[in-house]
């Protein structure tokens, strides 16, 4: 579902969340900032550096030389979810379906930082992709970039990513080079990256700064605190909203993930019932979803809804309502599918 055609920006329809992992490219949203920079590949280079040692000017080529890894990640937009919050906020209003699951693969950022080798002062790493604009009246172009502290990168692993899928990175996810953060919202897999610079400052670009705060109103000045890790969902794919079911067995499917840690439980409800146990299937980790299912009984006619909450194993639960933030960030309330029984 296009969102916006200039810059670009689609949702996934939940129905093309299918089964298996990865899903097709053709359905993996698209969120963009700018219009899309056309790069060329032989002319490309990544600058790496900064704070290194031995500043680098790798190519293509150079690059496919280098170890290459594998990693099924989830990326979710951090607005994913935002027109369910209300009063209404400012940004992109996607509904659901901002997050899509691929195999992306590509060099580890840490073989890169070992090549150039880090300065002793080094304490950030800023990600620069090739694309701008004018952005919050500020004079000249402002370039989609963000930092991750070396601690993060550490700990995240970013992956400098030159395929998706098996197939060389299609142009709106990033060609010819992205990052891809792990369990992080999608801001920080920085797309058509051209730079890798190393500071000892903390960064404060646009984006990084100016955007992905949750900002809420406090008593005497505003409280922010800076966007993150992927909070814990779970969507519910079938059955689809709005369908109309036959009295007896339903099955209920959905995914779920976290960026802060493996998922624990999903529970399901219908209309005032219980909550219950859905089944996990598959692996557990937070660089990825999850499927889910549990099959149960509907006898009574008429218009009900079906919730499903999922918990990861660090405690952290869906509220039951999204938690507004002035620019409507993180809204990962417990989603309501409303169904009919025939
Ligand atoms: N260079 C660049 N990288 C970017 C963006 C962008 O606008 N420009 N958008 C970010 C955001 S907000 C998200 S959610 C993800 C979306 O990745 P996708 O379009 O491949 O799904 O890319 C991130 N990387
Ligand atoms: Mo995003």
């Amino acid at each position: 579902m296009i969102q916006g055609s200039d810059p670009l920006n689609c949702e996934a329809s939940l129905s093309a969340l299918v089964a298996g992992e990865a899903m097709p490219i053709t359905h993996h949203y698209v969120r963009n900032h700018f219009r899309i920079p056309a790069l060329d590949p032989s002319t490309w280079r990544l600058a790496v550096g900064g704070l290194v040692e031995r500043p680098l000017a790798l190519s293509l080529g150079e690059l496919h030389n280098m170890r290459s890894q594998r990693l099924v990640v989830t990326l979710e937009c951090a607005g994913n979810g935002r027109s369910l919050l209300s009063p209404p906020v400012e940004g992109e209003p996607w509904g659901l379906g901002a997050v899509s699951t691929a195999e992306w693969a590509g060099v580890p950022l840490s073989d890169v930082l070992d090549r150039a080798g880090l300065k002793p002062e080094a304490h950030e790493v800023i990600f620069r992709g090739a694309d701008g604009g004018s952005v919050g009246g500020h004079p000249g172009i402002t370039h989609f970039e963000r930092s991750l502290t070396l601690d993060e990168a550490r700990e995240f692993q970013p992956l400098l990513a030159d395929a998706m899928n098996g197939e060389p990175l299609p142009i709106q996810h990033g060609y010819p080079l992205r990052v891809i953060v792990p369990g992080w919202y999608g801001f920080a897999s920085v797309k058509w990256l051209t730079e890798v610079e190393i500071t000892d400052l903390t960064f404060s670009g646009y984006f990084q700064h100016e955007r992905y705060f949750y900002e809420w109103e406090g008593n005497r000045q505003p409280a922010r605190e800076p966007v993150t890790l992927q909070r814990v969902r779970a969507l519910i794919i079938e059955p689809a909203a709005d369908q109309e079911l036959e009295p007896g067995d339903l099955t209920i499917r959905g995914l779920a993930w976290s960026g802060a840690a493996p998922i624990a439980r999903v529970e399901v409800t219908i209309g005032d019932g219980p909550w219950e146990d859905a089944h996990l299937v598959g692996e557990a980790t937070r660089r990825s979803w999850q499927w889910w299912e549990t099959t149960t009984r509907v006898r009574h006619p008429g218009a009900t809804t079906i919730r499903a909450r999922a918990t990861d194993l660090a405690g952290r639960t869906q509220p039951p309502r999204p938690e507004w933030n002035r620019l409507g960030y993180g809204a990962n309330a417990i989603q309501e599918v409303a169904v009919r029984i025939r």
